[in-house]
């Protein structure tokens, strides 16, 4: 953008939302434009920070005028850096939509803004006596734009699926400035199909979500069992998949020795294990005499913790990925066997194959992402399975993706934003 269409456009922006949601100044718009992990930090004329859906439509329009590119943004916790403004792009932070509907009973629903945290919506519910199906570390901050732009997982994707099946009904601004609502479906509609689904893991790149109406869950569990078992094998662990299965998580013994060396945890097991199961259950499952099992519920902050850890000891090159079930031993001896140039760490959830390979210390992310993502290829995985492509597997998701449904992408891509001006970067960047 040229200086004089800059402030043109500045100045527009500040007309639809006002002076003081339009963030300009270096110290406010710092943490908008670095990702969670510190390995992107891009650039931007401005953050802003919309109050409606009118407002949300406004931007857009004036940025749609003007070809100026817009990243939309929720929490910014995305690990693949597809929320950040990588040349320059307007940061569209949602999180002002923060509005949470009454819970309608009669359905199992409620309507909800883009920028209402996962956090929120869970305690809503809960309220309730009714539980949203997806749940994750960073819930604090990860609004629900967010996760629905990503397809999020979680923790509860063995019992619950993960965010695509939570979603009834969306609310959508698109490239130019129009509103497509279906927050009203009826519980069975038979009326074509429905082209706000193509919003569910599109990342920012095909429009912003400004509402959904989420599907929820009866029944607020109050105690489900939670079990630490110290395995030899994943494959071991993959023994205790069944009914009343909540969560499946995995661990090795590097995460859990970083999670007790910075977070000050205490040691679950005297012996040492290569791998450590996080198992959730609505049963009490048989749990084999050499296995050695505790049981409490703060267990989990062994498991949630590991992120933070590794983000403390440097900036992680972060691989989440998946392979097959029956795959699952090959690929840990295959990754762990690797010399990464750094020091590796694998958690993940078990349950759907997948893997956080996580390296701290490598300094060549490219040459990383490439040698892991090869070996995935090979074993018959997928290069991106919760967190989304961003602009770290763009290059991978182009290359393996099969020719025609690529080619099918590309078309909706060009009927929706054929000025590419929503998060060029990401998927279709370089
Ligand atoms: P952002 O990071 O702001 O954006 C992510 C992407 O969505 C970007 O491409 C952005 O352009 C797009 N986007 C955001 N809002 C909108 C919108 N309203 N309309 C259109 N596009 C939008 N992820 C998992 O799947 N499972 C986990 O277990 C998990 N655990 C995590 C734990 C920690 C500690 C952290 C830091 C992250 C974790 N994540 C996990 C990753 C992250 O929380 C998710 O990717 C989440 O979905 C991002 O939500 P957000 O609101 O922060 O989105
Ligand atoms: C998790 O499962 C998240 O904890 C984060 O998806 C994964 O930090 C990571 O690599
Ligand atoms: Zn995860």
């Amino acid at each position: 953008m040229s200086l004089t269409s800059e402030e043109t456009v500045l100045a527009s922006l500040r007309e639809v939302v006002g002076r003081s949601h339009v963030l300009t100044e270096p110290d406010l718009v710092a943490g908008y434009v670095r990702d969670w992990t510190g390995r992107w930090t891009g650039r931007t004329a401005a953050v802003v920070r919309p109050g409606s859906v009118a407002e949300v439509q406004e931007v857009v329009t004036v940025c749609h005028k003007a070809g100026t590119a817009v990243v939309p943004q929720g929490g910014n916790t995305g690990l693949v850096g597809g929320s950040v403004p990588h040349h320059g792009e307007v940061v569209l932070s949602l999180r002002r939509l923060d509005r949470l509907d009454p819970i309608d009973e009669a359905s199992l629903s409620v309507t909800v803004g883009a920028g209402a945290t996962i956090g929120a919506i869970q305690e809503h519910a809960h309220r309730a006596g009714l539980r949203y199906g997806v749940d994750l570390a960073s819930r604090a901050s990860a609004t629900i734009g967010g996760t629905i732009a990503t397809n999020a997982g979680g923790t509860h994707v063995v019992s619950n699926g993960d965010t695509r099946h939570q979603v009834l009904g969306l609310e959508v601004v698109l490239a130019d400035g129009t509103r497509l609502s279906r927050l009203d479906r009826m519980p069975k509609e038979s009326l074509g199909p429905d082209p706000l689904h193509l919003m569910i893991g599109s990342e920012g790149t095909l429009g912003v979500i400004t509402s959904a109406r989420l599907r929820l869950l009866s029944g607020a569990r109050e105690q489900p069992m939670v079990i630490l078992l110290a395995l030899q094998t994943l494959s071991e662990g993959l023994g205790f998949l069944g009914p009343g299965v909540l969560a499946l998580e995995f661990f090795d013994s590097a995460c859990l020795e970083a999670v007790i060396g910075h977070r000050g945890l205490a040691r679950p097991f005297r012996a040492e294990a290569p791998f450590y199961l996080l198992i959730e259950s609505d049963r009490t499952p048989s749990i084999p005499d050499r296995a050695v099992a505790v049981v409490d519920r703060s267990l989990w902050s062994y498991r949630e913790s590991i992120t933070e850890t590794l983000n403390g000891l440097g900036v992680p090159i972060k691989l989440d990925v998946a392979v097959p079930l029956d795959r699952v031993d090959d690929f840990a001896g295959a990754v762990t066997g690797m010399d990464l140039e750094g020091d590796t760490y694998l958690f993940g959830h078990l349950a759907e194959g997948n893997f956080h390979v996580n390296i701290v210390g490598n300094r060549d992310p490219e040459a990383v992402v490439d040698r892991v993502l090869e070996l995935v290829v090979g074993h018959g995985g997928v290069i991106a399975s919760e967190h989304g492509v961003g602009v770290a597997k763009a290059a991978w998701w182009r290359r393996t993706t099969d020719p025609s449904l690529l080619a099918f992408h590309r078309h909706v891509k060009e009927a929706l934003d054929p000025d590419r001006i929503m998060n060029p970067a990401v998927l279709w960047g370089d």
